[in-house]
């Protein structure tokens, strides 16, 4: 890692961009955007991913009405140029995508593969979204995705819809997306802002729950729990939005809690972001050290080492290829 490496810290600086990917990461940029002080952009294999008066880059599917992932992951190679082109002349890159999704994972390792190469001197933030339980077909795609996604960026963020289901199961599926977007918007934020700090792979985590922040970081430690294994975890990021009404004790006593919680580690940091806001909402980022729970979708993973995959450095994709074949007659 170069330039990107500040101390043991990530380096953020302007001007940035924010890229989303795909329908979800569309969406979340774009609300982000309007907060965080920074240029955006879609790249999306859907036309009704555009959102007015950005910049946009359609991974045209051509012919195809139900492209597989590879496929696609093809036709956004054949626009490297364009997406290089659209990344030049910012120093930090934040990538938000949903890796559920068909677009988010062909497109994203892609555009994060390319953010790498561009200049040594970038900071690449990845933040991603992993699908739920139920959408089975879809999970494995989105494991090698992220492998891929991790190696190319300089810090990875990774959010999974399945632990908020895991933490509510009466959830609908249109108010799992309302906090998630919320808890992915806030974080688009602090990463702007230069709060968020660590490198390598972090878990995030959040709950509104109207028993109060106490409760509320309880739920999301137990979310944590779910998607990164225990004693992996090496230091917290607490944000509080709106936690300028509660107490300095009740803060106070929940990072000490948080501390012991994640006693099993030598040096447990846990730090805390709180600000103004109407409503309380408490999200925890928590930078992990070794496997999450989604290593174990790619079992072939585990027994054969990455150095050892002949063909790793290629991303796996379906390319037209038109052989002439000659008259022989
Ligand atoms: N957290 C969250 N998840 C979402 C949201 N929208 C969709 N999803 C999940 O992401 C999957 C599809 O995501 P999209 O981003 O719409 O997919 P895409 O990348 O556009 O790719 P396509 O499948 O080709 O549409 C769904 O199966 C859901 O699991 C959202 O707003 N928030
Ligand atoms: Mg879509």
């Amino acid at each position: 890692m170069d330039d990107a490496v500040m101390g043991e810290n990530l380096a953020i600086m302007r001007p940035m961009l924010v890229i989303g990917v795909g329908g979800a990461g569309s969406r979340i940029a774009g609300s982000a955007c309007n907060e965080a002080d920074s240029e955006f952009i879609v790249i999306s294999n859907d036309i009704n991913d555009k959102v007015e008066r950005n910049g946009f880059i359609l991974i045209d599917p051509k012919t195809w009405a139900n492209p597989s992932s590879y496929k696609l992951r093809s036709y956004a190679q054949e626009s490297s140029r364009k997406i290089r082109d659209a990344l030049r002349g910012f120093d930090t890159l934040v990538m938000v995508a949903n890796l559920a999704g068909r677009g988010g994972s062909a497109i994203a390792p892609v555009v994060s593969r390319l953010a790498h190469e561009e200049a040594s001197k970038k900071t690449v933030v990845s933040i991603v979204i992993m699908p739920f339980r139920f959408e089975k077909d879809r999970v494995f795609q989105a494991a090698i995705s992220l492998k891929r996604i991790r190696d190319s960026s300089d810090a990875t963020i990774v959010l999974d819809n399945d632990a908020f289901i895991e933490s509510d199961p009466a959830i609908q599926v249109d108010q799992c997306y309302k906090k998630t977007n919320k808890a992915l918007i806030q974080t688009i934020g602090l990463v702007c802002r230069g709060d968020y700090k660590e490198l390598g792979t972090s878990l995030l985590s959040s709950s509104d729950s109207n028993d109060g922040a106490e409760v509320a970081t309880a739920d999301s430690v137990a979310m944590m729990y779910h998607t990164g294994y225990p004693g992996s975890i090496k230091n917290t990021l607490l944000y509080v939005m709106g936690g300028k009404k509660v107490s300095v004790g009740l803060l106070n006593s929940i990072v000490n809690n948080l501390k012991e919680i994640f006693t099993d580690i030598s040096t447990p940091g846990v730090s805390i972001v709180v600000t103004d806001g109407d409503k309380m909402n408490v999200s925890l980022l928590a930078s992990v050290e070794k496997t999450t729970r989604f290593d174990d979708y790619d079992p072939i993973a585990q027994i054969i080492p990455q150095e050892n995959t002949l063909d790793w450095d290629d991303l796996d994709s379906s390319p037209d290829i038109e052989l002439t074949i000659p008259n022989i007659e």
